[in-house]
């Protein structure tokens, strides 16, 4: 059986949403043969080299998943970006690109974090060029951590001052440009996270079936989806 969840946010002013991951790693995790996780599993990320004490602890976490027998995956999302090699191997994951195509129980499935299928927003995708190009990478992560603080914290402000103004549906995966993406990758299933929206939508590629499951966000409940051979279940928990 293998877990996918998205969205988490993970922060130390979410001690309920700590509690249920950390609650979610210890019980249900363990009887997967891996878990997925699709991007903003941290509320931000700021570099590797600056984990707060809170952020180490839910490393370990992952780690005795992972050393339990689980296999993690982790893909980047909008907030998480300048996670690393240094967190992976410390947390026992493998880092996955954004878009990735793998094979669950023998389906060849499409992961996304998701950000990358909103095509009307654009001036997001814009800053999300200039914030993943290599040199930006690379300078933000050698500015000192107060500074690469304070930007953070001045992106987040702009971020959602814009946010606020934009229609809900710029903010959503634009429905026509899904096909396109499943029929380059070549396959029928897209699971990803970002919009907060979760649900199961079918549609067609060409003649042929296709669906795309949004996973929820970690907030007023928990969500995640699990896969088996019997087929894909996309449930939703309290954070107790
Ligand atoms: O995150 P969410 O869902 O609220 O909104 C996203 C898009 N916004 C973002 C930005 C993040 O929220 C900020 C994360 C900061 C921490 C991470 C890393 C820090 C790296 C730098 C430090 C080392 O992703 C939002 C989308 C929305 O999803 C829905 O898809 O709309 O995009 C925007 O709102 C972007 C605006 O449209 C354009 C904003 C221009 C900002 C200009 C930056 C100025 C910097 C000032 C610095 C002092």
């Amino acid at each position: 059986m293998i877990l996918l969840i998205s969205d988490l946010h993970l922060q130390e002013q979410r001690p309920d949403i700590t509690r249920a991951f950390l609650h979610f790693l210890e019980g249900r995790a363990r009887n997967a043969d891996a878990l997925y996780i699709l991007g903003d599993f941290f509320e931000a990320w700021i570099g590797d080299d600056a984990m707060s004490p809170y952020q180490a602890h839910i490393c370990q976490a992952l780690r005795a998943l992972s050393d339990s027998g689980t296999r993690v995956f982790l893909m980047h999302g909008n907030r998480d970006f300048l996670i690393g090699e240094a967190f992976c191997r410390a947390a026992g994951c493998t880092l996955l690109s954004d878009p990735s195509v793998i094979d669950l129980d023998g389906e060849n499935v499409l992961l996304m974090h998701g950000d990358l299928l909103c095509t009307q927003d654009e001036h997001y995708l814009k800053l999300r060029r200039v914030l993943r190009h290599p040199l930006t990478l690379w300078t933000l992560r050698h500015l000192p951590v107060s500074w690469r603080q304070k930007l953070a914290r001045g992106i987040r402000s702009q971020s959602r001052a814009h946010t606020r103004r934009k229609a809900s549906d710029i903010v959503d995966v634009t429905p026509a440009y899904v096909p396109e993406v499943l029929s380059q990758a070549g396959v029928t299933t897209l699971i990803h996270g970002h919009t907060h929206r979760p649900a199961i939508h079918k549609l067609q590629v060409g003649q042929a079936p296709a669906r795309r499951i949004v996973l929820g966000d970690w907030d007023r409940q928990g969500w995640v989806l699990e896969w088996d051979k019997q087929g894909a279940r996309l449930e939703a928990f309290e954070l107790t």
